[in-house]
């Protein structure tokens, strides 16, 4: 067994010392925080990364340096398992106790201790591939990951400023090339032409799609989605908004997915460009969530949300199967979080199993795999469909029994084409909507009309500790503070279709409270009700106290 470069590591890490005040935590979306302060983080990133791989035998692990839907001047970066897929549970602890040591020599321990508990043999090769998006701050960052990478000794592969489903694509790409798990061509014109592909086969002989708008979030995706037109040629005509990816301050600035879900209204930036009838859907800063939306003959906005997506897609996947004739050998199945509202869960529940997970893709990504085509999407707009590997082998065996079920069975082999199964991917997740709507011959209206929503609220309270909010029953339930469940309940009880929840966010220093009802009026109150309480067993500061709808 070698031994760690001790000496390499040590000057590479004093030129990127951990400003001490901090304290570092790997999270849901990795390390986020503001860009300025996360030098020393990505340069231990960058040395993880390469321990991961050769942990993994040599297999290449991803870095993606994105902020995602975070403001232009927050930044972070997260790590990418051989598969595509979230980084292993147990490696976020390790990454967390790496980011924070003091200093190179306490750096060098961590180093060498997680070595031995993860058992890595260090003669292994360390090969990584790396990306990052449109945020002023990359360009420093990417170089100190880059030193972490020449501190190790690791192979490392630019991957450039691309998406961070994109950069996923590219993990699973190089790990499965040659075998007969291949995902695709090992690069960005693979990637494109793998799903642009997909796509034409999937409407070929219906009716073209009317122009679409595509709100970029002045981001990443922006250049994405101009590449991806000119591979789709007239076979979706794209219109790209919001595509400034050069002046300081518009990332994400009143435009993006986040903005529309959570103002639960249009950009403003597109308020003369959208017509009544005409579709458009926003991206977010990396290009992993997306929003539709539409506006009514009364110019009235309507909102197409993850909810919405998964309705639609799950519905079309159902029927395929049975047209096909494999209705007893599949089975689809859908994963929601407790966001997901509650006449979304009405009406997939009325067509298939529904499996509540709480917030985060990882938990979604993993109870998907348990179906054979596991469709997860969160409320926010992030979401993919899954189909097992098994799956997949059933339909390259199976033989249709007429010239309909072949037609369905080609169309379900296209959509494991066409989707992007390693990660919610908003360019992806936009053609796989685009098909379905093709079709069924759906406006934005038809589709909305397939269930109302029910109207919701999403309060943040400031706490003082928000680690004192447990919950259990995918984040449904509070056991600590112990008794505010109960009062919570108590209140919601008043509600007509009233249903509320508190969660501990996992990305802010915030609790957040969501409550639906039957009207908007009450799903408002009720929400500020509960966050009034959640103050008033956890307070902080008194100014920040929710007021709004308060005796
Ligand atoms: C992150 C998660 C997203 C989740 C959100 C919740 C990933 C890649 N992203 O963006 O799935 O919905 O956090 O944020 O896991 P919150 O904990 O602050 O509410
Ligand atoms: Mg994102």
């Amino acid at each position: 067994m070698s031994n760690l470069p001790i000496e390499n590591i040590r000057s590479f890490s004093d030129a990127h010392p951990k400003p001490s005040a901090l304290h570092f935590q790997y999270g849901t979306a990795g390390f986020r925080t503001l860009g300025s302060t996360l030098d020393s983080v990505i340069f231990r990133v960058g040395i993880l990364a390469g321990l991961r791989s050769k942990r993994l035998d040599g297999r290449t692990i991803g870095v993606m340096v994105t902020a995602s839907h975070n403001p232009e001047e927050d930044n972070g970066v997260k790590l990418v398992d051989p598969r595509g897929e979230m980084l292993e549970a147990s490696w976020e602890a390790h990454a967390t106790v790496v980011a924070n040591a003091p200093t190179t020599d306490a750096l060098l321990e961590a180093l060498d201790a997680l070595v031995k508990t993860a058992k890595i043999d260090l003669s292994k090769p360390a090969r990584v591939v790396y990306a990052r998006d449109t945020r002023p701050s990359g360009p420093a960052l990417i170089s100190a990951l880059e030193d972490g990478f020449k501190a190790l000794g690791v192979e490392a592969r630019d991957g450039g400023v691309t998406t961070t489903p994109i950069l996923h694509y590219l993990v699973k790409a190089i790990n499965t090339k040659g075998t007969k798990e291949s995902y695709g061509e090992d690069s960005e014109d693979g990637y494109y032409t793998k799903l642009s592909g997909a796509f034409k086969k999937l409407i070929a002989g219906k009716t073209k799609p009317d122009p679409l708008i595509i709100d970029c979030a002045n981001g990443v995706g922006a250049s994405a989605a101009a590449k991806l037109a000119t591979y789709l040629g007239d076979s979706l005509p794209l219109i790209l908004e919001n595509t400034d990816i050069t002046t300081p301050g518009v990332l994400n600035h009143a435009c993006g997915a986040d903005y529309v879900k959570t103002q639960q209204k249009l950009p403003p930036s597109l308020i003369d460009r959208l017509q009544p009838g005409q579709r458009a859907c926003s991206l977010d800063g990396d290009a992993d969530r997306l929003m539709y939306y539409y506006l009514d003959e009364r110019g009235q906005f309507h909102m197409l949300d993850g909810d919405k997506i998964a309705a639609l897609v799950a519905a079309f996947i159902v029927e395929l199967v049975k047209l096909a004739g494999l209705e007893s050998d599949v089975k689809v199945g859908v994963v929601q979080t407790a966001y997901a509202n509650g006449a979304s869960t009405k009406y997939l529940a009325e067509r298939l199993p529904v499996k509540c997970v709480p917030t985060g893709v990882k938990h979604l990504h993993h109870a998907a795999e348990h179906y054979d085509i596991g469709v997860y999407f969160e409320a926010n707009g992030h979401g993919t469909v899954l189909f097992s590997q098994q799956t997949q082998e059933t339909f390259a065996k199976y033989e249709p029994s007429t010239p309909a079920q072949s037609t369905a069975l080609n169309h379900l082999i296209n959509l494991t084409q066409l989707i992007n199964q390693t990660v919610g991917d908003a360019l992806s997740d936009m053609l796989l909507v685009e098909v379905v709507l093709t079709h069924k011959s759906y406006a934005g209206a038809e589709w909305n009309s397939l269930y109302a929503d029910l109207p919701n609220r999403l309060v943040k309270v400031v706490v003082s500790d928000r680690n004192t909010f447990k919950t259990e029953d995918a984040e449904r339930r509070l056991v600590s503070p112990p008794g505010l469940q109960a009062k919570i309940n108590e209140l919601v009880l008043r509600y007509e279709g009233g249903r509320s929840f508190v969660r501990p966010s996992g990305t802010e220093d915030v609790v957040r409270v969501y409550a639906e009802a039957a009207l908007k009026s009450q799903a408002d109150e009720l929400a500020f009700r509960v966050a009034g309480l959640v103050y008033d067993e956890a307070g902080g500061d008194p100014s920040k106290r929710p007021s709004e709808f308060l005796p």
